[in-house]
């Protein structure tokens, strides 16, 4: 069977490629699941994408990966600084996790600097754009190897 990667995306991350290009480009979610599939596709590795505005469904979708994904690469948004349900909930998932963020959240406002997720996360990866997910999912191939 071939192993399946959820991508989860957290709140107004829909907006992607939509609104303020200056910070997060041109690029849709659209064109971020093609680019996962492709890197995915050429290791045996399945890709499943999602995006919600909804702390509660991030928790839910978490909890489906302890069955049905290998591993979680995650950019939890606004909820990176604020949600320890998304922490306690990945702390419950045992397989990689890799926590991806857009934009170089260090040189942004104070506020973005911490992160709950870093805490159970195996990488983090800032600032390199929307093309940060594909290198995720690089990386992701090795630690299922
Ligand atoms: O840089 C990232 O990927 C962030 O996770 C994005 C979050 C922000 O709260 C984090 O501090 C860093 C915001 C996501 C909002 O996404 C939008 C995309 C396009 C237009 C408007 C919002």
């Amino acid at each position: 069977m071939r192993k399946t990667i959820y991508i989860l995306n957290g709140p107004n991350l829909n907006l992607l490629g939509k609104r303020e290009p200056e910070i997060y480009g041109h690029e849709t979610l659209d064109d971020v699941r093609a680019a996962c599939v492709k890197v995915g596709a050429a290791s045996g590795l399945q890709v499943e994408l999602m995006q919600s505005n909804w702390e509660g469904q991030i928790v839910d979708w978490i909890h489906d990966a302890r069955d049905q994904a290998a591993g979680i690469i995650i950019n939890p948004a606004a909820l990176t600084h604020t949600s320890v349900a998304v922490l306690d909930a990945l702390n419950s998932f045992s397989g990689p996790v890799i926590e991806v963020h857009i934009s170089q959240v260090h040189k942004r406002e104070a506020f973005r600097h911490h992160s709950y997720v870093s805490q159970r996360a195996d990488a983090v990866m800032a600032g390199f754009g929307v093309h940060g997910y594909a290198l995720a999912m690089q990386h992701m191939v090795k630690l299922l190897a």
